[in-house]
């Protein structure tokens, strides 16, 4: 049997000109230093940036920061550092090799060589996907970037920080953060523009590596499967320049607040109720969450009557369609997208894309049924077992403080002042407490039908 041969700058230029990197790897300098090396990156940062340096030139290849772990790191570094996307789109698949990381890093060893890069004047963009919990302060990716910043703050070279988290305000959040340690006159030559993110990017896993092999006739062991959709809007405020990304199709305006509240309260805030609600009913993909019986409708009723009614969508949007969009990519079989995957780090996640739509309906005099329902399961999916009394992980930084709380609703690191003492939301919280005890998920679902 022959050996099926590696990904790499050797072998790339076997495969299909279409397949291939639109930028020839290595032949661009760099301009953004990206820190978080997942899934999601590659999928959707790395791709529009190729696409713009492909369309609109400059010097923007990546240097790419893996804070922690090796586990991606060492498959790239053995690969050149290229890697395909396969666009899953039903039953068809459409690979695509990347070429546009000139560097990567393993911060957690060498420290150094990330802040070195950081005070580097020819980086002109720091980028970051290091998921909710890094922003607070004390977090490693904060150190980071202050030690860097301070070194290069002596030239002060201008530079953007663009988080890429799904965060409201995540670029003043950032800002907040840097300014508390270094003080507000690093924005002076520092800006800290917010954006919006959106494709789904499950986790790969050795199957994602086996439709990479199927695809390429090569292996890929750094390959990432998403879905067709992808979307990026960002405030444009770049002192140091940027690459052309409006040419790869990304939204650049003065104001994102209004895409970010629609997709963390739509799409992200039903994600995760398809993650709880989901896991607790045993389906293990979110597909397969929203086919269970009386899903869709549940999930139709949380977007028409409770995130809709506290939105101001963006100019031109129908937040019927946008809706009915979300549950579409949902449904995409070919994701499987894990619905333990998406319940991880809630009480990260909650805040902004479901008790925001909580509170918002409260203060209108409305209890918000179904996205009580959602908490509620999230409240049922922190006990740790399924319907069925299969162990559920809780996979979160605060899992000890969840796990020892009398009452969840307490926890001021999650819940907003007022949720504890709210009597007419305690009572249907407690009323979707026990209709899950006694019906779980499915009956549950059934009766509000
Ligand atoms: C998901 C997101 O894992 C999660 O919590 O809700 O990663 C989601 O897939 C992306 O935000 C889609 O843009």
């Amino acid at each position: 049997m022959t050996r099926i041969e590696r990904l790499s700058r050797s072998t790339v230029d076997r495969l299909d000109p279409a397949v291939r990197p639109a930028i020839r790897p290595g032949e661009t300098g760099t301009g953004i230093l990206h820190l978080g090396l997942g899934a999601f990156h590659r999928a959707h940062q790395a791709v529009c940036t190729e696409d713009a340096i492909a369309r609109g030139g400059g010097d923007w290849a990546i240097a790419a920061v893996a804070p922690r772990s090796r586990a991606v790191l060492e498959p790239l570094l053995e690969q050149d550092l290229l890697y395909s996307v396969l666009t899953l789109d039903g039953e068809r698949v459409r690979p695509r090799v990347l070429g546009v990381h000139a560097r990567a890093m393993h911060a957690a060893s060498d420290p150094a060589a990330v802040e070195a890069c950081l005070a580097d004047p020819g980086i002109r963009v720091v980028t970051l996907t290091v998921t909710e919990k890094a922003y607070r302060p004390g977090s490693e990716v904060l150190g980071l970037l202050v030690r860097g910043l301070r070194a290069r703050a002596a030239a002060g070279a201008p530079v953007a920080l663009v988080s890429c988290d799904n965060l409201p305000g995540n670029g003043r959040r950032l800002r907040a953060l840097v300014t508390a340690e270094l003080g507000e006159s690093v924005a002076d030559f520092v800006s800290f523009p917010s954006t919006m993110v959106d494709r789904i990017v499950p986790a790969s896993t050795e199957a994602t590596f086996a439709v990479a092999e199927a695809s390429l006739g090569l292996v890929d062991r750094a390959a990432v499967a998403a879905e067709p959709f992808s979307q990026w809007v960002i405030e444009d405020d770049f002192p140091g320049g940027r690459p052309a990304w409006d040419l790869a199709g990304a939204i650049l305006t003065g104001d994102v607040a209004p895409w970010e509240r629609l997709k963390l309260r739509v799409l992200n805030g039903v994600h995760s109720a398809l993650a709880y609600l989901g896991a607790l009913a045993g389906a293990p993909t979110i597909d397969r969450a929203l086919a269970l019986p009386g899903m869709r409708a549940a999930m139709e009723g949380l977007i028409r009557d409770d995130i809709a009614p506290t939105l101001c969508p963006p100019e031109g949007l129908s937040m019927q369609r946008y809706g009915r969009s979300v549950l579409e990519r949902f449904s995409n079989p070919a994701l499987r997208h894990r619905t333990l995957q998406v319940a991880t780090d809630g009480t990260q996640k909650l805040p902004q894309r479901l008790l925001g739509t909580i509170a918002d309906r409260r203060a209108a005099g409305a209890v918000p049924r179904h996205a009580t329902l959602v908490l509620a399961a999230w409240m049922r999916f922190v006990r740790g077992y399924a319907d069925d009394g299969s162990p559920l992980p809780l996979d979160d930084p605060l899992a000890d403080r969840l796990r020892a709380a009398p009452s969840l609703l307490e926890l001021d690191a999650v819940f907003p002042p007022g949720f504890a003492d709210d009597a007419e939301l305690r009572d249907q919280l407690d009323s979707w407490g026990r209709s899950l005890e006694r019906h779980g998920v499915l009956g549950t679902l059934e009766a509000l039908r």
